[in-house]
């Protein structure tokens, strides 16, 4: 499509409570950003496909123990190995769209306690997202949607607390978005967001790193 050389696509976060729609509203996005041409493709963290991701989904499943500082280096281990992989599709002008990222890796941890800064240091030099798209619902709400899985994370008194180390790490590359909205309204918004940094990414906007 006679790319400029700095012509890249979009590296898109979606992140949120569990049961906050993150999922649903991404799965949407990428059939419309499809129908409209582009060049995209839906990730997730924690990729489980790999030897790093079996190891972190057997520790959420509580079929496993880990120290908590193991697991959130594992975390971070599991995103570190498809960094490479991450640029050369943004370069050659993919899209991604990623239900979860580091910003969920510092706040689960550090709802546990740990050390934020300490949590953010192991994320420092992964790529930058060009935007995060919160969705932010009360986390009684989102109880209420039913269906937490059985998986470690998945209580309300927890997700509380989630929800408050999330908000700490709110920068100019977030958009919150009300998530308790009917979900054709929250699709609409993240549209338009969404557009609109694909569009910066294609004229250029250059790559950068995270937290450093
Ligand atoms: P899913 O239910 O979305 O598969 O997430 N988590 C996730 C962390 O604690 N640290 C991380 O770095 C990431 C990416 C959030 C599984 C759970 O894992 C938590 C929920």
């Amino acid at each position: 499509n006679g790319n400029r050389d700095n012509s890249r696509g979009a590296l898109i976060v979606l992140e949120g409570l569990d049961r906050s729609g993150k999922t649903s509203q991404s799965t949407r996005l990428l059939s419309y950003l499809e129908q409209q041409g582009f060049s995209v493709e839906s990730w997730r963290f924690p990729d489980r496909s790999t030897c790093v991701g079996e190891m972190i989904s057997s520790y959420l499943a509580n079929k496993s123990q880990l120290d908590d500082r193991t697991i959130h280096l594992l975390f971070s281990a599991n995103r570190w190995e498809k960094r490479s992989l991450m640029e050369m599709k943004l370069r050659s002008g993919t899209t991604l769209l990623v239900d979860r990222y580091s910003y969920s890796g510092v706040a689960f941890s550090s709802a546990k306690g740990l050390d934020v800064e300490w949590c953010k240091g192991p994320e420092m030099g992964l790529l930058a997202p060009d935007l995060v798209l919160y969705l932010n619902i009360p986390p009684e709400k989102a109880a209420e949607r039913g269906g937490y899985g059985g998986e470690r994370y998945e209580q309300l008194e927890f997700q509380r607390k989630v929800a408050q180390h999330y908000k700490m790490l709110c920068d100019a590359t977030w958009k919150i978005i009300d998530a308790s909205l009917p979900m054709e309204d929250v699709e609409k918004q993240l549209r338009e967001f969404v557009m609109d940094c694909i569009a910066t990414c294609q004229i250029g906007k250059p790559l950068s790193q995270l937290w450093l």
